[in-house]
């Protein structure tokens, strides 16, 4: 660790020092595992620069990240450069996967955010970059794929502008030889690059067109940085060129702040362009320090705190936490709390480069590390070590879920070993949420999408191996009534010796929707003797929970009114087969009646692609109630419909195929509705099939 004044900076006093932890995020496929591994080779920390499609790569090297091509959870590895140490964590692009990249963000110093010039992606770019101006977090631009470019700079910038709620700021522009790019000019130290492929770049002289062209470029950068810095305007208006060092503190200075978002430009594939971020992250990526203040870190001395930013069960190790030491130290024995409970104590501590372990001693304030053996800890959590657990420095809940299969273990044998390992899976992905249905008996896995489900399912196979049955979750239908009825149950039965009798008359009459179930008595004389009354009842909530229709009966009240006894033999059992006898009987001449749950469904999308959601809600039996603009998110839109639950099944899939990507909905309970006519027979025909 380099050495650092009381402020963390160089002793020169221009830059933070010491152990930095950045975050690689940005939309689908747009380069982040491969500038990882540019990022690896260019530092040393691996021999060969690996690739995605040779499935060689340190980031996405699970089994389920290969075999997809893409990223299904974030990688970690850590390096060194010029002398510090650097984390960094390859975040998944895929909306699916998108908890990985919230929850680890809270505790990075900056992060770098990959993207192309591709317009298919600006929803999703500004859904990353929301996330980051929301936490407040320092973000590069890293134009990637600038060996693919074909059109302009200045026309990609203004396409990428909308995604961004701050000025993006152009910190570096292409030298272009034959329709390709061949090089960059750094603007801020006004040195003109050409790429060599896996190599540092060379040093050239810029001359004719090219300088004029970086004259213009590098003032419109010093005037963006103007805006927030007088003495830099005046000396602009005054053509005073301003010295070198006060534009790299304005830069610094303005990224920190969030004032601007510097864009740079490179081909991660073939390394170029990375030492300049590299140096750049060096030179203007904020510290622990910054970053604690950030989180409002008030540690008191001695204390150590820590955030949890992934878990994971490795099949060898155990559990792993990967934390970020945000003040004080860490290591071997180090017992952690949090304001609930006591964590426990980290037995074994590692640097990690992807999927490779390495022990290493205690771990400083700024380093990212796995921590062994913390089995009370979840991702997300804020630790302490300390007498008082410091409170949560970020609460990130994961997006509701918007997709669910039913799961069962193909073997009986497995059901225990299923449930151990959906803990497992859980507690490595918050955003798979896990409801068991007593109703259905069903496990039911809810999700952020058809991949994020399908990887569960292969994580289930592959890690845990257990060998999984997939369905679509039952919907939760409901029957009631819609004629009263009276009705006698009678249970006689003269076997040999001990006969058993029990014989009641029942009153059954609708209710209102949403009542339930009411159970009553209005016996007079002890025609019931009293202690069999509560066994009627068990007979009749027996006889309630599968209706003619094959579903619960709800909405529905059932009222003892007369009946009688043997002396010999009557039971508590026979008054119960009494009860359900009664309920059973009277159903079928009682008009039964389907119902279906109706959810209150809120699409969130683009502005554009609202007349669109508008459609797919009115084909699939939606009601709409209205749509209004999205509360402070410019350019989109809120829909709300009421919609039956069997139309929300597969919902997202057409919600995402028209906003590329990017919309997504949330649902709540709203009432149970009739339900008949053809709908009604085919659910009910496929209910008695499944029998
Ligand atoms: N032409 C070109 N292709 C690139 C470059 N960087 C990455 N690619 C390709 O883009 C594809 C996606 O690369 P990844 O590194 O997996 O992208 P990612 O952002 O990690 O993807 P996710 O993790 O799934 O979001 C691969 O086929 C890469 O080879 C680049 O600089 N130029
Ligand atoms: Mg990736």
């Amino acid at each position: 660790m380099a050495a650092g004044n009381a402020n963390g900076v160089s002793s020169n006093g221009t830059r933070p020092v010491g152990p930095r932890c950045i975050a690689l995020v940005g939309p689908f496929q747009s380069g982040k595992t491969t500038l990882l591994e540019a990022i690896l080779a260019r530092t040393g920390a691996i021999q060969r620069q690996g690739s995605v499609d040779a499935g060689s790569t340190v980031g996405d090297a699970s089994k389920e990240a290969r075999d997809h091509r893409m990223g299904v959870e974030l990688s970690v590895a850590t390096t060194s450069f010029m002398g510090d140490s650097y984390t960094f964590i390859d975040c998944p692009g895929s909306v699916e996967f998108i908890h990985d990249m919230r929850a680890a963000l809270p505790a990075v110093d900056a992060a770098v955010v990959v993207c192309e010039a591709d317009e298919k992606k600006i929803p999703q770019l500004q859904l990353v970059l929301r996330e980051l101006e929301e936490l407040k977090i320092p973000h590069f631009l890293f134009l990637n794929k600038i060996d693919k470019a074909d059109k302009r700079l200045r026309e990609t910038l203004q396409m990428l502008q909308p995604a961004s709620r701050v000025p993006l700021l152009l910190r570096q522009i292409p030298i272009w030889k034959n329709g390709i790019v061949t090089g960059f000019v750094d603007l801020a130290l006004e040195r003109a690059h050409v790429y060599k492929e896996y190599a540092a770049s060379e040093v050239i002289e810029l001359t004719g067109e090219d300088l004029e062209r970086e004259r213009t470029a590098r003032f419109t950068m010093l005037e963006t940085l103007a805006d927030h810095d007088d003495e830099l305007m005046e000396q602009l208006l005054e053509d005073i060129p301003p010295p070198r060092d006060k534009v790299f503190d304005d830069l610094s200075k303005e990224l920190r702040d969030g004032q601007v978002c510097p864009v740079l430009i490179g081909a991660a594939i073939r390394t170029n362009g990375v030492l300049r971020l590299l140096k750049a992250l060096r030179h203007e990526a904020p510290n622990v320090e910054v970053t604690a203040k950030r989180l409002g870190i008030a540690a008191r001395n001695g204390d150590t705190i820590a955030y949890v930013l992934k878990t994971w069960h490795t099949a060898h190790g155990g559990k792993l936490s990967v934390a970020r030491v945000l003040a004080g130290q860490a290591g071997d024995g180090t017992t952690f709390i949090t304001p609930e409970r006591e964590v426990g104590r980290v037995s074994g501590v590692s640097k990690l480069i992807g999927q490779q372990m390495d022990k290493r001693g205690p771990a400083m304030a700024g380093e990212t590390v796995g921590f062994g053996k913390l089995d009370y800890a979840r991702t997300g959590e804020t630790l302490t070590a300390g007498k008082e657990a410091h409170k949560p420095v970020a609460e990130i809940k994961p997006y509701p879920p918007v997709l669910a299969i039913a799961v069962s273990a193909a073997e009986r044998k497995d059901d225990v070993k299923l449930g151990q390992a959906l803990n497992k899976m859980q507690e490595e992905d918050p955003s798979i949420i896990v409801v068991h249905n007593p109703d259905a008996h069903e496990v039911v896995l809810w999700g952020q999408g058809e991949m994020h489900l399908r990887v569960a399912a292969e994580k289930l196979a592959d890690r845990f191996g257990i060998a999984i049955e997939k369905r679509r979750p039952s919907v939760g239908y409901r029957e009631t009534i819609r004629k009263p009825i009276q009705q006698r149950g009678r249970h006689k039965k003269q076997s040999g010796g001990h006969g058993q009798f029990g014989d009641v008359v029942l009153d059954i009459k609708p209710l209102p929707r949403g009542s339930g179930f009411t159970f009553a008595e209005k016996i007079t004389g002890g025609v019931v003797p009293r202690n069999y009354i509560p066994s009627v009842e068990e007979g009749v909530i027996d006889g309630l929970k599968e209706g003619p229709l094959g579903f619960p009966v709800v909405d529905i009240s059932v009222t003892l009114v007369d009946g009688s006894y043997h002396t010999v033999d009557s039971s508590d059992q026979a008054f119960r087969t009494a009860g359900r006898i009664g309920v059973v009987e009277a159903l079928p001449q009682c008009q039964p009646v389907l119902l279906e749950p109706i959810h209150m469904v809120e699409i969130v999308c683009p502005t554009d692609a609202t007349a669109r959601m508008n459609a797919i809600l009115s084909s699939r039996r939606g009601q709409i109630l209205g749509f209004d603009t999205r509360e402070g998110w410019p350019g989109w839109d809120c829909v709300r419909a009421l919609m039956p639950e069997s139309e929300i099944g597969d919902l997202i899939i057409e919600i995402r195929s028209g906003t590329a990507g990017v919309g997504t909905f949330s649902f709540k309970f709203d009432h149970m509705a009739e339900l008949t006519g053809r709908t009604a027979d085919q659910i009910v025909a496929a209910r008695r099939a499944a029998e």
